[in-house]
């Protein structure tokens, strides 16, 4: 696979590198993504399940979706894009800015990670935030109640209309505004204000690079778009900086 050769003149220039990941990034290890064809939406519509209103509606729908998911992401592994990214640490100072709530760049052992739309993993008690680890539930269909306080417990994500974690998304925009090379990695950058990130990224003098299989809502925006795989792409790139 060809690079441009601003990529290479870019990567021997840079020190910190951002990746900014969406769901795009885990399709090979086999977690279906949100907009594609086979996407968890497309069973569902967000605002049916991915929001507080809905949770109070029908809580055990709504955690059985999420058992359903945790199920899926306890039977994948991180693939050869996060691993990379981890790979890349040897080189640059690394920073993960994700979308995804999947565990799986942590799991690939990243050491610099933004959560901004929380993670699967962990829960909470609406009622007294205690936090519980999703393992402590077994694979109960029905959502399980605090064993503190007897409240409902539900993911610890970020649904629709609410708000992002703010002092996550600060340190994430930061570490963006401080980037040289800012890598676009699986996402269909329509949700935000996460979207805003790579951005923001451009604005503050970033080289703004898409890695995904089809075209997007900020492929107009980046300096350079690579239509490929994630796991794929990112180790040819790497290879630029080991062949050096
Ligand atoms: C909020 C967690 C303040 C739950 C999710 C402007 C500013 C602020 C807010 C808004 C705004 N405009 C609209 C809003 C509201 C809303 C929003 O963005 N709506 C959209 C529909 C327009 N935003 C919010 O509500 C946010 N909160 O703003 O609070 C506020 C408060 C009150 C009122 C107003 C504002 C909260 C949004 C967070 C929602 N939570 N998830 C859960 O996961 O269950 S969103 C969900 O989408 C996931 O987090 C996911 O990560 C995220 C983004 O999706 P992607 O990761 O991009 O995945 P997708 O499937 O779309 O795309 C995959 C891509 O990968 C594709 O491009 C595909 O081609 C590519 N791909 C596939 N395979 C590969 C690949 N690429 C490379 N390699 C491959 N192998
Ligand atoms: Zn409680």
């Amino acid at each position: 696979m060809e690079f441009d050769k601003e990529l290479t003149k870019k990567l021997d220039e840079a020190s910190s590198i951002v990746f900014f990941t969406g769901a795009g990034i885990s399709a090979e290890s086999g977690i279906p993504t949100f907009r594609g064809d086979e996407g968890l939406w497309k069973k569902v519509k967000p605002q049916e399940l991915a929001n507080f209103d809905a949770f109070l509606r029908n809580q055990d729908m709504v955690w059985e979706w999420y058992q359903y998911r945790r199920n899926i992401m306890n039977n994948t592994k991180p693939n050869a894009g996060h691993k990379t990214i981890v790979e890349f640490e040897k080189y640059f100072d690394v920073t993960v800015i994700t979308q995804n709530v999947d565990n799986l760049h942590r799991r690939a052992k990243s050491k610099t990670i933004f959560e901004l739309h929380g993670n699967i993993e962990r829960n909470f008690c609406i009622e007294c935030k205690t936090f519980y680890n999703h393992n402590e539930f077994g694979s109960a269909k029905r959502t399980p109640k605090c064993k503190k306080c007897g409240g409902m417990v539900r993911p610890d994500v970020v649904w629709f209309g609410e708000n992002l974690p703010q002092d996550i998304f600060n340190k994430a925009e930061q570490k963006a505004k401080e980037c040289d090379i800012c890598f676009v990695v699986g996402t269909s950058a329509v949700i935000f204000p996460a979207a805003n990130i790579p951005i923001t990224a451009k604005q503050y003098g970033a080289y703004l690079v898409e890695i995904n299989v089809e075209q997007t809502d900020i492929t107009s925006s980046v300096d350079y778009s690579i239509k490929g795989k994630s796991g794929e792409v990112l180790p040819k790139i790497l290879d630029i900086i080991k062949d050096k």
